[in-house]
């Protein structure tokens, strides 16, 4: 069953967000306050409720797939995933489309001949990713894959290394989308519009996601309990 998509903005496509699939990906995705987080946003969305749920998991895989399987030859020849949770979606989706995986790597990590993002700001960090030298080539098509978009900072640097790799960005894809943030439409501002051409497509909203997906524990939990606390907290 192909999942129903609208146009949220100019190319920001969206999974209808009633459509059974999106709802029950949405609701498979716990968040928590600052105080359980590792960083101070108001939500932290924890990509484990994906991970941890199979059937879920499957699903969020097969919504890309569909999508790109649709395009038939016109579609990406390559999936550009974003260290570290764009690798979680990345690897199964391309090999269900049976292209390469590319790694978009924080600095430091990869061995071989690079290319730099130079630093970017994200919602809660400032960093720095990179792309080996021939992983994408000219006239290669590269769907970049995250597990959530939030300010665009992250995105708009995969657009970076991909263009001064000689490659074309097909398409920014994520999971999760925070519309109040503008990400989708900072890329598509970004250097006079230069990406403006690029869709962007992502499948659940943060309000789809909803409150009620608020997991913080009862007021006074510490945050990290010692192991033969564990399964007293836990009870
Ligand atoms: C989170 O921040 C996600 O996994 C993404 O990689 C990134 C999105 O934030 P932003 O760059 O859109 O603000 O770690």
């Amino acid at each position: 069953m192909v999942v129903r998509v609208r146009e949220l903005g100019s190319n920001h496509f969206c999974v209808d967000q009633t459509d059974p699939r999106a709802v029950r990906i949405a609701k498979s995705l716990p968040w928590y306050g600052p105080k359980y987080s590792p960083h101070d946003v108001p939500s932290f969305y924890d990509v484990s409720g994906i991970t941890e749920n199979p059937e879920a998991f499957r699903e969020v895989i097969e919504v890309f797939v569909e999508r790109y399987r649709a395009q038939g030859a016109d579609g990406p020849t390559h999936v550009a995933g974003f260290d570290a949770r764009g690798f979680l979606f990345g690897p199964s989706i391309a090999m269900a489309l049976n292209i390469p995986f590319v790694m978009i790597r924080k600095a430091g990590k990869l061995p071989g001949v690079l290319v730099s993002s130079g630093k970017y700001v994200t919602e809660y960090s400032t960093d720095e990713t990179v792309m080996r030298l021939g992983s994408v080539r000219e006239g290669d098509r590269v769907v970049l894959i995250d597990d959530l978009i939030a300010t665009g900072g992250t995105a708009i640097a995969g657009f970076n290394l991909v263009d001064q790799l000689g490659a074309k960005v097909h398409e920014f894809a994520a999971m999760v989308s925070l519309p109040f943030l503008d990400g989708v439409k900072k890329i598509h501002e970004y250097a006079d519009g230069k990406f403006a051409d690029v869709p962007c497509f992502t499948v659940v909203d943060d309000s789809t996601i909803g409150a009620d997906m608020g997991r913080d524990p009862p007021e006074g939990t510490p945050r990290i309990v010692p192991a033969s606390d564990a399964a007293r907290v836990l009870a």
